[in-house]
């Protein structure tokens, strides 16, 4: 059971809190602002509120990034690197705390909200490991005598726009890297979670201060959205990283690419299949969907939303999805056996309740759920639905919420085509256990997604992995692989070590 004062308490988070931070300014002022609710998810209930942030405290913000990323670029990425193993350290040692207030924010079970945790954790181990392998290439010269390579260099101050539903793990996954690669960060995440950031960001403060560092992370919480687009046209900012949906990633898109120079990552919508051919293990398939479909309340930007079957296995599979679903209990996550909880708000649940009404109108069969749940909080049914052609509108479209639809295939080619055919491009999967099915999914004429799982759900990204996707996904990578790169700008260096230049015969200084 969450204890909501005690949680509030362990972070210091006031009844009214300020909506902004950075280092000289400190806390930004209560009073005079716009207040808006931090609402538990799980029973409509107001926790506490925010004091909007405002565009004052963003310019103050900003000054200080900028100040203080003249001097964070030049210390060692190393050092660098433990800054962000301490803030990580710190997010271990207040986990059960941090998890309430998780939980408390999106409507998680406190299951879910550990494992968001554990990722920030991974996340800055691999950060800070990253810091002291910021590695170029050295290149052969064609001139005798001289040496190449290319090296890392900051890009200044990044800004990261996170969405709800991990209000932790995205900050980390772009916020350690952007800090090990020795850009300053502000935070501007959604208002809908506002208590993880203020949290998050009160443990940052603290691993600052140990280390007498001025404005590495800040923290910029607005009531209104609009006030966000502060950040993607100020030249100041470097990177804009953005995840949430497509239709504010055109936006964020059009207004940073304005400028040359200046860069966006993108990570969003996903609408992400999972191929089941006719050799699968069914029952092992039936897990992953429902893990990847109903997981997070299906608030995933990989969540499982359509599952593309080979005919002679759909019935089969189909039942065994209908038990797995319900045997996912999705209640309140303050109750012991909640394995899900509820969506992040009521537009949410109205969202899904449109998405299955359009499903039904258009000719689809609800095989099981369909319907919200009738208590206080956000909680709908996860929902199986069979019978539309891969075109309908609701199965193009990302909806947030445990729905999964059903389409059956008869060849290989066929399911990769209706795999391919959405406008998003994050994760996918295939369960199979015939090599050549896999071997073609994973072709240049297969998955055209960032991310190709086999026999795997298409949730639960490896960290290691770089995480991200195509087509209207953006095409940024965050966290593992080579992703640091996107946070730094390559210089090719050349140096003459020989003291002969091209024209030493041209030239005379006689
Ligand atoms: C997101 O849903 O916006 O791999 C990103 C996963 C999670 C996704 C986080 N790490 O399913």
């Amino acid at each position: 059971m969450i204890d909501i004062q005690t949680a509030l308490d362990n972070f210091d988070i006031k009844p009214v809190h300020p909506g902004a931070y950075s280092s000289n300014s400190g806390w930004s002022a209560t009073e005079g602002r716009d207040a808006f609710e931090a609402t538990n998810p799980a029973d409509d209930s107001a926790i506490s509120k925010v004091a909007s942030a405002n565009a004052d405290d963003y310019e103050k913000i900003m000054c200080e990034a900028v100040q203080a990323q003249k001097e964070w670029r030049m210390v060692p990425a190393p050092t660098r690197g433990e800054l962000v193993a301490r803030i990580g350290q710190l997010v271990s040692e207040n986990m059960e705390s941090l998890a309430a207030i998780v939980s408390l924010d999106t409507g998680k079970s406190l299951m879910e909200a550990r494992g968001e945790l554990a990722e920030v954790v991974d996340m800055s181990i691999m950060a800070a490991g990253q810091s002291r392998m910021l590695y170029g290439f050295t290149q052969q010269s064609l001139r005798r005598e001289h040496r190449m390579y290319d090296q890392w260099l900051p890009l200044g101050v990044a800004g990261i726009i996170s969405a709800y539903n991990f209000p932790a793990a995205v900050w980390a996954q772009n916020g350690f890297l952007a800090a090990i690669a020795g850009n300053t960060v502000i935070w501007k995440p959604s208002p809908k979670v506002p208590l993880t950031a203020i949290a998050i960001q009160m443990l940052c403060n603290k691993a600052m201060s140990e280390m007498d560092l001025p404005s590495i992370f800040s923290l910029f919480i607005p009531s209104e959205n609009n006030l966000a687009e502060l950040l993607l046209s100020d030249s100041r900012i470097a990177l804009l990283s953005f995840t949430g949906s497509s239709s504010v990633g055109y936006k964020v898109a059009q207004i940073v690419g304005q400028d040359l120079g200046r860069r966006y990552m993108l990570e969003c919508s996903g609408n992400n299949g999972c191929i089941v051919d006719e050799t699968a293990d069914l029952e092992l398939a039936a897990r992953s969907i429902a893990f990847g479909a109903v997981g997070t309340t299906g608030q995933r930007c990989t969540s499982t939303r359509r599952v593309i079957v080979h005919k002679s296995v759909a019935e089969k599979l189909t039942s065994l999805l209908k038990q797995a679903f319900s045997q996912i209990k999705i209640g309140d996550p303050r109750e012991q056996d909640a394995v899900v909880g509820p969506l992040v708000d009521r537009q949410a649940v109205r969202d899904y309740s449109e998405a299955v009404q359009q499903a039904q109108a258009l000719g689809g069969t609800i095989v099981c759920g369909g319907k919200e749940i009738d208590r206080p909080g956000y909680y709908v049914e996860a929902t199986l639905i069979t019978g539309l052609s891969s075109n309908a509108e609701c199965v193009q479209e990302e909806t947030f919420s445990p729905i999964v639809y059903i389409i059956e295939y008869d060849s290989l080619n066929e399911a990769i085509e209706i795999h391919n055919c959405v406008a998003q491009g994050l994760a996918s999967g295939i369960h199979t256990t015939n090599l050549y099915n896999t071997e073609l999914f994973l072709s240049a004429a297969g998955s055209d997604c960032g991310i190709a799982k086999v026999n795997m759900g298409t949730t639960g990204a490896d960290i290691g992995a770089a995480f991200g996707g195509e087509k209207e996904t953006g095409g940024g990578r965050t966290a593992g692989s080579d992703a640091w790169k996107g946070y730094m700008r390559r210089q090719s260096v050349c140096i003459n070590w020989g003291g002969k230049s091209p024209w030493d015969n041209r030239i005379n200084f006689d």
